[in-house]
C-alpha cells in the first residue's frame, strides 16, 4: 500500500489536517515515508470540563468529518497533498462506541447526543442499535468472557451492535467515503471488541482504493486491528489475523525490555515468530502507542520518548530488522497522562514550530524529525526485501547483521567498546554512520566506516557515546 520504495507509518497524534499536508511535503515525502496514522477524523464530543483531554476522540458523536484537526475540507486536501508527496493516509476508525460522558453533550460539529436515551441524531443511531442488556465490561471479563468483552461497555461508552444492519451501513458509509477521499486503509480502534464475523462483514462492503488517488486498480484497503493480547485472554489476536494485520503489542514489550538491557541482545537472533509473535505478514509492530506511552489502555513498561537512548535503539532494531510492518509513534509532550495537544487560549490546537535543526518546538516530540529514526527510515527503505544475513553477536548485548548486501547495523548494548573489524556485506566504499551524524557536502559529520574489498570494516560504538547503534546503507545517506 506504500509508494515503492517507501515504508514506515507514522502516527502524527493529534496534529491537524493543514499540518500534516506542509509535513507531507516538507519532510515526510522527501524522507521515504510511507504512511501517516492520523487521529480519528470524525466528530468527536467536546469535553470542556477535562480540558479537552487526548481522549476525547475516542468518543464518537457522529461521522462528520470535523473535529480539532479540522473539517472536510482540510481533510480531502491533506489526502490530497500527502498522496501527491508519495505518502499515504490511515484512519483512525472508532466504531466500536460512541461517546457516554454523562456531563456534555456538544459535538465538535455541533451536533448533540441524548446518552441516556442511546439517542445520537447526527448519524442517526437509536437505542435498538447499541448492544442490549446494557452492561459494563469488568476487569475479570477479559479473563474468562468472550461475549462481555464484546457486547458489554468499554470504560462506559455506549456500545455500538455491529450485527445491525443499519450499524453496518452507517460504518460501512464513514469507511466508504474516506476511501473516497483518497486514504489507504484504517486502524481499527478497539478490535477485540468487536466480532470478528460483524468486522468481517464490514470490511467485505468496503470499496477498493481510489484510482484517482494513485492507486492500482483493485486495491483493497490496509486494515490493521487494534488487538492487545499478551496471551491468556478469552479473546486471542489469531481470531482476528484471518481478516486483516492486527497491532503486535508484545513487539514494544520485549524490545524495550532488551534495549533497557534486561534481555541480551544476542537473544534477537530469532526475533520474529520463534518469539510467540505474530507472522510477520500479519503484524503491525511498533516500540509505543498514544495509549501505553502514557500508561493508558493496559499499557505501561514500554520505552517512550522520554528514555531517548534505549527507545532510539529500540526504534532502530525494529526498522533495521524486517519483521513486521513497523510505525512509530509522534508525541506531543506530557507530563499529566490524560491532558490534551499544545493548545492556545481557544482550545484550538497550536501547530508544531520546525526549528532551524530541524526539530519540532511548541511542545511537540515529533520523535520522527530525530535523525537516528528518520535515517533508519532511510535505511529500512534501502534494505528493501533483503533478508538478515551474517548475523555477529559476542554471545552479550553486542549484535551485528546486514540485510543483504544493502545494509548494516551493529548495536553495543555492553558496558565496554565494540571495536573489531566485522563482516558488513556492502560493496567496497566509505560510508557515512546514519546514526551518529548527516552527510553534508560529501563528507560524514558524524562517524566514517570504510568497507574494504572483502566487506569487511573496522566498527567502533563506545560504551558511553550518545546513541549504542551504527547503521550504514547503500543508496543516499541522509
Ligand atoms: C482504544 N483502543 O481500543 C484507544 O486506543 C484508547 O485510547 C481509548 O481509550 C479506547 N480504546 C476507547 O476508544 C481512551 C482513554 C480512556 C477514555 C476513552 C474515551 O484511554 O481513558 O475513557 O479514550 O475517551 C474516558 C475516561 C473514562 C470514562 C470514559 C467514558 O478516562 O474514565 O469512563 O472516558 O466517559
Ligand atoms: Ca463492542
Amino acid at each position: 500500500h506504500y509508494a515503492p520504495n517507501r515504508s514506515v507509518n507514522v502516527h502524527l497524534f493529534e496534529w491537524r489536517w493543514d499540518d500534516i499536508a506542509d509535513e507531507c511535503e516538507r519532510f515526510l515525502g522527501p524522507r521515504g515515508f510511507g504512511g501517516i496514522q492520523v487521529s480519528p477524523p470524525n466528530e468527536n464530543v467536546i469535553l470542556r470540563n477535562y480540558n479537552r483531554p487526548w481522549w476525547e476522540r475516542y468518543q464518537s458523536m457522529s461521522y462528520q468529518l470535523v473535529t480539532r484537526s479540522g473539517d472536510e475540507r482540510q481533510f480531502a486536501n491533506m489526502v490530497r497533498r500527502c498522496n501527491n508527496a508519495g505518502v499515504r493516509i490511515y484512519v483512525d476508525a472508532v466504531i466500536n462506541h460512541m461517546t457516554g460522558e454523562p456531563a456534555e453533550n456538544v459535538g465538535t460539529a455541533g451536533n448533540t447526543a441524548r446518552f441516556r436515551e442511546w439517542y445520537y441524531p447526527a448519524v442517526p443511531y437509536r437505542r435498538e442499535h447499541f448492544n442490549w442488556p446494557h452492561c459494563v465490561i469488568q476487569g475479570s471479563d477479559y479473563q474468562n468472557n468472550a461475549w462481555r468483552v464484546r457486547n458489554c461497555e468499554l470504560v462506559g461508552l455506549k456500545d455500538l451492535n455491529q450485527r445491525d444492519e443499519h450499524v453496518r451501513r452507517m460504518i460501512v458509509n464513514f469507511m466508504n467515503h474516506l476511501i473516497d477521499l483518497g486514504v489507504a486503509g484504517f486502524r481499527i480502534d478497539a478490535a477485540k471488541h468487536m466480532w470478528p464475523e460483524d468486522l468481517q462483514v464490514i470490511y467485505s462492503r468496503l470499496k477498493n482504493l481510489n484510482t484517482a488517488h494513485g492507486f492500482p486498480a483493485n486495491a483493497r484497503p490496509y486494515i490493521y486491528q487494534e488487538v492487545i493480547d499478551f496471551g491468556g485472554e478469552a479473546v486471542s489476536r489469531d481470531e482476528y489475523t484471518p481478516l486483516a494485520a492486527v497491532t503486535e503489542f508484545k513487539v514494544g514489550l520485549e524490545l524495550s525490555n532488551a534495549f533497557r538491557g534486561n534481555n541480551a541482545l544476542r537473544w534477537l537472533q530469532s526475533w520474529g515468530p520463534q518469539w510467540n509473535l505474530l507472522a510477520s505478514g500479519d503484524a503491525l509492530t511498533f516500540i509505543d502507542n498514544h495509549d501505553n506511552e502514557r500508561g493508558h489502555g493496559g499499557g505501561g513498561g514500554v520505552l517512550t520518548y522520554k528514555q531517548g537512548r534505549p527507545y532510539r535503539a529500540a526504534i532502530a532494531f525494529l526498522l533495521a530488522h524486517p519483521y513486521g510492518e513497523p510505525q512509530i509513534m509522534s508525541s506531543f509532550a506530557f507530563l499529566d497522562s490524560e491532558v490534551g495537544p499544545p493548545m492556545d487560549r481557544n482550545q484550538n490546537i497550536i501547530p508544531p514550530a520546525i526549528n532551524s535543526d530541524g526539530t519540532c518546538g511548541n511542545g511537540w516530540v515529533c520523535q520522527h524529525r530525530w535523525r537516528q529514526i528518520f535515517a533508519m527510515v532511510g535505511f529500512r527503505n534501502a534494505a528493501g526485501r533483503t533478508a538478515v544475513t551474517n548475523w555477529w553477536d559476542n554471545g552479550n548485548s553486542q549484535i551485528a547483521f546486514c540485510r543483504g548486501n544493502n545494509g548494516f547495523v551493529a548495536f553495543n548494548n555492553n558496558q565496554w567498546d565494540l571495536n573489531l573489524t566485522l563482516q558488513t556485506c556492502l560493496p567496497a566504499g566509505t560510508y557515512c554512520d546514519v546514526i551518529s551524524g548527516n552527510k553534508v557536502n560529501n563528507s560524514c559529520q558524524g562517524k566514517t566506516v570504510r568497507v574494504g574489498s572483502d566487506g569487511r570494516a573496522q566498527i567502533f560504538v563506545g560504551a558511553h557515546e550518545y546513541d549504542m547503534m551504527l547503521a550504514i546503507h547503500i543508496g543516499p545517506e541522509v
